[in-house]
């Protein structure tokens, strides 16, 4: 290691004489060249992973431990008196994503360049990713996010091309940023930009102006979580990615010995949600170009890509209405007139038409037809889509259909987020754990080793105290580190149902009151960012941050009960927010939620569940059984049977229920219109009492009952622990690497 020489050679200091910055450029320098060194694998067939999203977080220290060298480096620093945990708080995050599907992306990444398998990522470089979120008011508001640097992990490479739009063309720039796998190789994350993006566009919070192409493309993510608020930018945004990564693509194969007929043996493409679906037409026209046949370039590009759903919400399936594509990519609609009448001809069922009656393009609807693999991302999930939503293509192409349940990278939710715990877990039984997470199994036979299971509660406290002292310094949050940390960080979407939590906060809040007081004190925590677009979710914010201060104030409650929400919830606050919960929420609307992935993390690190039968909770509770986590709710089929007969009133549960009436009565009391906006919280009110769209109403008896049980279950503190390791024990299964191998086996097949 030469950190001292570039250091010496940059600032012309020794270490001990560095700042804090310039040791974290150092830092960078280092682990940039160290990167270089690393061999990528040069197989055949190579995967491109296109997606809108990569949610990174922070990289420093996942490359150094992913090198091999994060404890050299700790105690070089220590030794010159520095604190690596100070200087990795100096790196900006990347904001490149709204959530799940993004982070998930960014631990495929991860296992990807671990297994050592030959796949890039593909996507776009925003300059100010995905917006930062303020609380003013108890409201939230917007602002950008410029998390790059002059110097960051992006390297500028000399790839380049023109863009054509109808009308214009626009010279893509790509930036690459290397992703160094556990102990192994190297892959890399391809970015395009546009050279002409104009960052003085932006102008109160986050706004700017939408028409000028050339100037904002890749200003911002667009900052929607799965609600169809789609613009046409986003349709500039996508085919500027798939275009790019086409060009791309063709570009390797054929250097690589392609002659294009058999380009499904140089590249498998994994499709990520419907976001770069139109690199399915794109990819037909540009291999017409190189002369290739229209019943040909539509068998080629049908052998190479294949197709992951995120989601069964209808609303966020996206459909472009036709003179949007005529309007910025008018090149490909001849393209997809023919994919949709080769369909039509086929098909006589209307359902599984590319176009429909209203011209709008349903992009999952070419996927599916032209794609070879279409998956879900956990059990139930899938089934929902064989047996429902898809089920016409289902009937179609039963063949194409297959479930990967998602995963999460280990080294960066265990080895990087929770030290400690790690390091137990090699004494107990040994490192293997770190390439091969189904070890952890072996941790079961300390479930009745009470030194063990007080290790376990002693590094729990630890990051708990390690949580309070952080929020304390850089949110002014105080928190009680002898209280139960209940924790619910996810997107805010009514689906997920944040305002069910927040009800059980208003009820807990009048039981407290009424001289009914928990045994321990209860904090609960959340984190979300809404939609800027996305009024009720906004509302929901709004009622949080009011509860947080009408409680906070109340010295009756306010010793028993604290709600929290921290603001600008974002990877890095995860990775401090979860080795420190005992409890974690998983409330979605069952069969809402595709799979959730924070479930996992936060398995991983010794907290307890209270959720619905939905997306990966299904396999979670069939690998740890009842005894350690919490379900409750309705069971998804009779959710959808709900939804076919339209037979939800909440109104009924509202007038029959005294603690549902008292605890959605509330949400317009004096008590909470004093601090908060009387509209904003009167229009959640009627939300909530006259539709109710994600039935948080009929769940809340079964909801609160599963509360008392946790939190009663949570006294005898060594069965507690029991369950904690329980937890961890199981987790193996949702390791990313288990996911991709198994995405690598049965549709890349790489080489
Ligand atoms: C759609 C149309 C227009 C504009 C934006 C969008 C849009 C943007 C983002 C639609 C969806 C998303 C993101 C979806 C997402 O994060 N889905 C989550 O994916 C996770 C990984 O598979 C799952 O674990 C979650 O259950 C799922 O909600």
């Amino acid at each position: 290691m030469h950190l001292q020489e570039i250091a010496k050679k940059r600032f012309g200091r020794k270490i001990a004489q560095c700042t804090n910055e310039e040791i974290y450029f150092s830092l960078l320098e280092m682990t940039k060249e160290m990167a270089k060194k690393k061999e990528s694998n040069k197989g055949k067939r190579k995967l491109y992973y296109i997606s809108a999203e990569f949610l990174i977080g922070r990289l420093l220290s996942n490359n150094l431990i992913n090198l091999g060298v994060y404890d050299e480096v700790r105690e070089l620093l220590e030794k010159n008196g520095k604190n690596l945990n100070e200087i990795e708080e100096i790196e900006p995050e990347p904001s490149l994503g709204n959530g799940g599907l993004g982070r998930l992306a960014a631990c495929f990444l991860d296992s990807i360049a671990s297994l050592g398998l030959n796949g890039d990522g593909v996507g776009l470089n925003y300059h100010y990713g995905l917006f930062k979120q303020v609380f003013e008011k108890n409201l939230q508001h917007e602002t950008p996010n410029p998390w790059m640097e002059k110097e960051s992990w992006l390297h500028k490479t000399d790839v380049s091309y023109e863009i054509p739009f109808g009308g214009f063309t626009l010279k893509s720039r790509l930036y690459d940023i290397d992703v160094i796998g556990y102990e192994n190789r190297t892959t890399k994350l391809h970015l395009f930009d546009v050279e002409t993006v104009d960052e003085s566009l932006v102008g109160n919070g986050i706004d700017f102006d939408k028409t000028n192409i050339a100037k904002n493309l890749t200003l911002f993510l667009y900052p929607d979580d799965s609600d169809d608020n789609g613009r046409i930018l986003r349709v500039y945004q996508q085919y500027f990615m798939v275009s790019n990564a086409a060009r791309l693509i063709l570009d390797e194969a054929i250097e690589r010995g392609s002659n294009l007929h058999d380009l499904h043996e140089y590249a498998a493409i994994q499709i990520n949600d419907t976001h770069p679906s139109m690199v399915i037409p794109e990819l037909i026209r540009l291999l017409q170009q190189h002369g290739i046949l229209m019943d040909e370039a539509i068998d080629i590009v049908s052998r190479t890509c294949a197709y992951t759903n995120h989601t069964i919400l209808a609303e966020a399936l996206e459909k472009w209405p036709m003179h949007f594509l005529e309007q910025a990519v008018p090149q490909l609609l001849p393209i997809i007139f023919e994919l949709n009448n080769r369909v039509v001809q086929k098909y006589s069922d209307r359902s599984v038409a590319i176009i429909d009656e209203e011209k709008r393009v349903h992009m999952a609807h070419m996927d599916i037809h032209y794609g070879y693999s279409v998956n879900g991302v956990a059990y139930l999930h899938t089934e929902i889509l064989k047996n429902s939503e898809l089920n016409n293509f289902y009937k179609i192409y039963p063949e194409k259909f297959n479930n990967k349940t998602n995963g999460i990278t280990f080294r960066r939710w265990l080895l990087h987020s929770n030290h400690e715990l790690a390091a137990l877990i090699e004494e107990l039984i040994g490192p293997d754990f770190k390439k091969d997470a189904a070890e952890l199994e072996k941790l079961g036979k300390f479930v009745d080793d009470e030194t063990v299971l007080k290790r376990l509660l002693e590094i729990k406290t630890a990051k708990k105290k390690e949580l309070k002292e952080f929020l304390s310094k850089s949110q002014n949050i105080t928190l009680d580190d002898n209280s139960i940390f209940d924790i619910q960080i996810k997107r805010l979407h009514e689906y997920k149902r944040q305002q069910m939590n927040a009800l059980y906060v208003i009820h807990k809040y009048f039981e407290i009151k009424a001289g009914k007081k928990p045994s321990h004190p209860i904090t609960v925590i959340f984190g979300a960012k809404a939609a800027p677009a996305y009024v009720i979710a906004k509302d929901i914010i709004h009622l949080i941050l009011c509860l947080q201060e009408v409680i906070g104030k109340d010295p009756e409650v306010a010793p028993y009960l604290k709600v929290v929400m921290v603001e600008n919830y974002n990877v890095t606050l995860a990775e401090k927010l979860i080795p420190a919960a005992d409890i974690h929420e998983q409330i979605s609307l069952a069969s809402k939620e595709a799979s959730g992935t924070s479930n996992m993390k936060f398995m991983l690190n010794g907290a307890v569940a209270i959720g619905t039968m939905d997306g990966a909770n299904v396999e979670m509770h069939q690998f740890v059984g009842d005894d350690n986590i919490y379900i409750f709710g309705e069971s998804s089929e009779d959710v959808i049977a709900h939804y076919e007969k339209a037979d939800y009133v909440s109104r009924e549960y509202y007038e029959k229920d005294k603690d549902i009436k008292r605890a959605i009565d509330f949400i317009v009391s004096d008590t909470m219109t004093a601090v908060g906006c009387k509209e904003n919280l009167k229009r959640l009110h009627d939300e909530l009492l006259n539709k109710d769209w994600f039935m948080t109403l009929p769940d809340f008896k079964d909801y609160t009952e599963a509360k008392e049980r946790i939190y009663a279950d949570y006294e005898d503190r060594m069965a507690w622990a029991k369950k904690m390791l329980v937890n961890i024990s199981k987790a193996g299964f949702f390791s990313s690497d288990r996911t991709i191998a198994q995405y690598n086996n049965e549709i890349w097949k790489l080489s």
